[in-house]
């Protein structure tokens, strides 16, 4: 099955901004791939470039991948690479490149007939990851809200995805009745999480009440993480939360004092994006999952890094960090060489594309990262209900690091 065209168009996110859809056309076989994008992105990531130079680059892609089989995922991204000539994609762009890749995957699968995480994952890919969903945000994704980025949840309970979905669905709609009965006016910020003028403090209060409220009705057990994304509240010198600021040796201790308060499971970008080290003095200090997302922008050589002085034990893995498939099925082996959880993950400017929820089963992710409402969100959410569905015999993925249950 030979690659005969590749072809761009600009389609929309869910923030209205021009994206890029990438369509490969093989000899009888099709595959199409949407670029997401970040809001608080890591400054090592592949770069996205300008959609608007669709019609130059259309061309040299085209002819970078022309003539090569849709089965050959490595020797494609190597040509991708090649074309582009730079380590982060600032020729083509990451957002052209991620998409030509993927979509040479599913084209790659749609010709066998079969599904894009069963071709990339054979029958061992049997297992489903948990939903880490967004309920709670500010940050970058709507500001005037919290400090810290995301409050997420994980149904750690569940005992399969459907259900685990139906309890983070249930924390979303607790949440809206929480904000009402203090009369707390909230909206929804870039990935359909609860956005209001609330402190961090009080986010925590809300949710545990939320989340109580759920676990009594549905008898699942319910645990919270979230993604501080650091590398945002870094002003070079101290975290900077509205009136209080706090260097680094106090932003360890208050990370882990609430790891310990909030019994959280999972914790993101604890640290701005070059401090390893305090990365690595959290992850001593704490029994959670400590993740890099800006830290390790989904590439080998920072994560080999943070293998080396054991800076976390969690990676967050999102395609469009990188650049291409092969890369990102490298920083997947590698974290799990080392027995780090690894996370797929959304964007925050997100599309109907649903391969995350293929590659999040095919790589064996302990969780999926994405909001828990909102099209772009739900169509990765339901492609793994479907997946559920089509698999013999699907398990939910086993959560190491759960000890308080
Ligand atoms: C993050 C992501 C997704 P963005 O920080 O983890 O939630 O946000 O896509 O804006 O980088
Ligand atoms: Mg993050």
């Amino acid at each position: 099955m030979i690659i005969e065209d590749v072809s761009y168009r600009i389609v929309f996110d869910s923030r209205g901004r021009e994206t890029i859809e990438c369509e490969v056309f093989a000899e009888e076989a099709y595959g199409s791939a949407i670029a997401p994008s970040g809001a608080s992105t890591g400054s090592e990531e592949a770069v996205a470039v300008d959609v608007y130079r669709i019609d130059e680059i259309e061309e040299r892609v085209s002819k970078a991948l022309t003539g090569y089989s849709i089965f050959e995922q490595r020797s494609v991204d190597k040509a991708l690479r090649e074309e582009d000539g730079t380590e982060n994609f600032s020729s083509i762009g990451g957002n052209f490149a991620i998409t030509a890749s993927l979509a040479v995957a599913k084209a790659a699968s749609d010709w066998l007939g079969i599904p894009l995480f069963a071709y990339l994952g054979g029958v061992l890919a049997d297992e489903l990851p948990y939903p880490l969903g967004n309920v709670i945000g500010g940050g970058a994704h709507a500001e005037g809200s919290t400090n810290i980025q995301e409050f997420l949840v994980i149904p750690v309970g569940a005992e399969n995805f459907f259900e685990a979905q139906f309890v983070n669905t249930r924390v979303h709609r607790a949440l809206k009745d929480e904000f009402k009965k203090r009369n707390i006016f909230a909206a929804k910020g870039d990935e359909g999480a609860w956005a209001a003028k609330i402190s961090d403090e009080e986010a925590f209060e809300i949710l545990s009440s939320a989340i109580s409220r759920v676990e009594d009705e549905t008898g699942v057990k319910v645990r919270i993480g979230v993604d501080i994304a650091a590398t945002e509240l870094w002003n070079g010198e101290f975290y900077v939360y509205g009136e209080k600021k706090l260097s680094p040796d106090e932003q360890v201790s208050f990370i882990a004092e609430l790891v310990d308060r909030y019994e959280l499971l999972y914790v993101e970008d604890p640290l701005h994006e070059n401090d390893f080290e305090g990365f690595a003095e959290l992850t001593r200090s704490v029994d959670c999952m400590v993740c890099g997302d800006d830290l390790f922008v989904t590439n080998i050589k920072r994560i080999q890094k943070g293998i080396e002085i054991r800076a976390a034990n969690t990676v967050l893995i999102k395609p469009n960090q990188i650049g291409t498939l092969s890369d990102t099925i490298d920083a997947v082996k590698l974290a799990k060489k080392e027995g780090w959880d690894v996370v797929v993950s959304h964007r925050s400017g997100e599309t109907e594309d649903d391969s995350i929820a293929h590659l999040s089963v095919a790589f064996n992710a302990t969780l999926i990262k994405t909001g828990v409402v909102g099209g772009e969100r739900t169509a990765k959410l339901n492609e793994l209900i479907r997946i559920e569905e089509y698999l013999d015999n699907p398990k939910m993925v086993e959560i190491k690091k759960i000890k308080r249950l």
